[in-house]
């Protein structure tokens, strides 16, 4: 035993003064940043990553570490060419993560993990190449150009702030059966060509802000979630606040489809001011749920009975 630990010893050594690989060396947890496929391809560790992603050049993103994190082992990386997708996935542990002032020729893709994590993107246009690369895309069930955010388990706060989503658009046909299927459809999404943030388990915060995302699903997921929509403008907006009891708000949207939908658990609240719809649909699948709002038009709306208290102001205009 005792040679063998002195061998490993003497070894060790060998490569540091021969300048030696650094893979005989004990590697300390770090954020790995590849390009792989053209895709920028981020994987944390199990422990706390605190990561900055932003666009340097016309296809160079920079990866950095705040505070303790390192990516590949050093404070900060300059990646370069990012033709397809950036996918992210910071694994367990309270992980922080800024993505900020870049276009993404593919989709982009944010898996937060297990933990308390606080997730923020802003000024960001998404889509719009017609490179998607990346099986985990595929299997994230989205189409070129778009984007998913999943706060995974814990108390997750997702804040989407300046955010245009470019890409396919689904026909009209498609819209009413992307609803339909939306309705019937699990927490995890509805559709292929959908953008989702999603907060799942746990007591979520989702803020989405400013934004052009043609399809969007926001689930909140089992947990007692504040999920808050202002100024945006979609072809169809569903919010599913899932399982607890949630606050909803939603103001300033301008949708053709907007859908609204409560979980079983009782005393869901949701408002709904300022939106414009051509369709909206809105459903309490608990007890007591209350709804409330000014200023809204939309063409054609319902208000599920199981909402307690409806103080819902509606403007229907005449064809
Ligand atoms: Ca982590
Ligand atoms: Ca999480
Ligand atoms: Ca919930």
């Amino acid at each position: 035993m005792k040679t063998s630990h002195l061998f490993t010893k003497v070894v060790g050594v060998a490569s540091i003064l021969c300048g030696g690989s650094a893979a005989a060396l004990p590697a300390s947890p770090s954020v790995t940043a590849v390009i792989s496929g053209g895709d920028l391809v981020i994987t944390g560790t199990e422990g706390v990553d605190r990561i900055v992603v932003t666009q340097t050049g016309p296809d160079t993103w920079r990866v950095s570490g705040v505070g303790k994190t390192k990516v590949n082992g050093v404070a900060s990386v300059d990646l370069d060419p990012v033709t397809g997708s950036i996918r992210i996935d910071l694994l367990g542990g309270n992980d922080g993560l800024l993505i900020h002032d870049g276009t993404v020729p593919g989709g982009l893709c944010v898996r937060m993990g297990d933990g308390n994590d606080n997730a923020a993107l802003t000024n960001l246009i998404i889509g719009g190449g017609s490179v998607l690369q990346g099986d985990s895309i595929a299997t994230e069930g989205f189409s070129s150009g778009n984007l998913v955010l999943k706060g995974d388990a814990g108390n997750d706060t997702l804040y989407v702030n300046n955010v245009q989503v470019l890409g396919i658009q689904p026909e009209a046909t498609q819209v009413a059966s992307v609803m339909d299927a939306t309705t019937q459809g699990s927490e995890s999404g509805g559709s292929s060509c959908a953008s989702l943030i999603a907060g799942c388990d746990g007591k979520d915060q989702i803020i989405i802000q400013n934004f052009n995302i043609p399809n969007l699903e926001v689930t909140g997921g089992a947990g007692k979630d504040a999920i808050s929509l202002q100024f945006g403008v979609s072809q169809w907006l569903c919010v599913k606040a899932g399982d607890d009891t949630d606050k909803v708000n939603v103001n300033g949207i301008f949708t053709n489809m907007l859908k609204v939908d409560v979980g079983s658990s009782a005393k869901d609240v949701v408002s709904v001011s300022g939106c414009v719809a051509n369709c909206a649909r809105f459903k309490d699948c608990g007890t007591k749920g209350t709804i409330d709002g000014a200023v809204n038009q939309f063409n054609n709306w319902s208000v599920d009975e199981a909402f307690y208290h409806n103080t819902l102001s509606v403007y229907s205009p005449q064809p």
